[in-house]
């Protein structure tokens, strides 16, 4: 069953009836929604909540195993992030409660696969040689949005991947391991706390994910992700969003972020566990950087959020915001 959550009760739709037009609102889901429920819900609009994804024991323990690292974290130095904000990231390591009940969620590694697994064939002598690439982890994060900081600019998150998508009417039906791809990423936004369009709820634009890369997003459409600690927000990397505005005095809006992307995504030798990190702090800057400790524009690739060479020489400035050129740059 899927309803949507603006004016919910207005809105909500039984399974097979799909709505008229374009869809402008958020679908919701329940805890049992099945991966086809939640395919079909995201080709709709993009995104889609499920509600109590995870137990209050459950979200507490994820809290609490990420708190610590959370806390340490500093103000942003860049404009991504309004400075109210705080991150913790690398969630593999530190939450093995989130781990197991979200990560590993039946539901979204399903839902993951049917988005970003591709099979592609190609000659290998006479024989035509299948391969299957199965999705991998693209990033982790916690992010804290705290009193007094402004909503983030609305993006699409497969920006990283330089993802140029057509606009089409309705999303392709297809997603059998060798049709066309449409998305190189796919997001689940799990509820720290209870977040509201007052203490920073995502905003997102339900149906964004049928645009071409040319339509510039305003806040027309412009909908929130409020959920209640444990519910879940799942969405396209072509879907734009952003990071909500809180307005409130003391109340914090805590995500667990989880990010999975085309497992073609990465290097074919993996030189990060070939290497070690030592030997590599020997060589050049310049070879640090081909070798994969650097930044490929905008923000692919970072440890921290900033500059992976910091690892291997911290006089290396953090990096925050891509400093982009604004227009077209010639080509090099
Ligand atoms: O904090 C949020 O709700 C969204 C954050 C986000 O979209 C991002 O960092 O790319
Ligand atoms: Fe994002």
């Amino acid at each position: 069953m899927i309803s949507t959550n603006h004016n919910a009760t207005n809105n909500t739709h039984t399974e097979g009836t799909a709505p008229k037009g374009p869809v402008t609102e958020v679908p919701e889901l329940c805890k049992d929604a099945s991966a086809q429920e939640v395919e079909d819900a995201l080709k709709l609009a993009g995104c889609c909540l499920i509600r109590n994804f995870v137990s209050k024991d459950i979200i507490d323990q994820i809290n609490s195993e990420c708190r610590p690292t959370l806390e340490q974290d500093g103000a942003w130095e860049g404009s991504f992030f309004p400075k109210e904000t705080r991150r913790a990231y690398g969630l593999v390591g530190l939450s093995p409660t989130w781990v197991n009940n979200v990560l590993m969620h039946p539901v979204y590694q399903k839902v993951c696969t049917r988005f970003l697994t591709i099979r592609h064939w190609n000659w290998s002598g006479n024989r035509k040689l299948w391969a299957t690439s199965r999705p991998i982890i693209n990033a982790t994060s916690c992010f804290s949005i705290r009193p007094g900081s402004k909503a983030q600019e609305l993006h699409r998150d497969d920006t990283v991947h330089h993802n140029r998508i057509e606009a089409v009417d309705v999303y392709p039906e297809d997603l059998s391991p060798s049709a066309p791809k449409r998305e190189t990423s796919l997001a689940l936004f799990l509820a720290g706390t209870k977040a509201t369009k007052e203490n920073g709820a995502t905003e997102c634009i339900p149906g964004s994910h049928l645009w071409s890369s040319e339509r510039m997003p305003n806040a027309d459409g412009v909908r929130y992700a409020a959920m209640e600690p444990g519910d879940a927000f799942l969405m396209l990397g072509s879907t734009y969003h952003a990071g909500g505005q809180n307005t409130t005095k003391d109340s914090e809006r805590l995500i667990h972020a989880t990010f999975m992307c085309r497992g073609i995504l990465r290097s074919e030798e993996n030189q990060f566990l070939t290497i070690p990190i030592e030997t590599m702090k020997e060589r050049s800057p310049a070879v640090q950087k081909i070798t994969g400790y650097s930044v490929s524009e905008p923000f692919c690739g970072w440890v921290g959020l900033s500059d992976p060479r910091r690892l291997l020489d911290p006089t290396v400035p953090a990096y925050s915001d891509h400093q982009g050129a604004l227009e077209d740059i010639p080509d090099e």
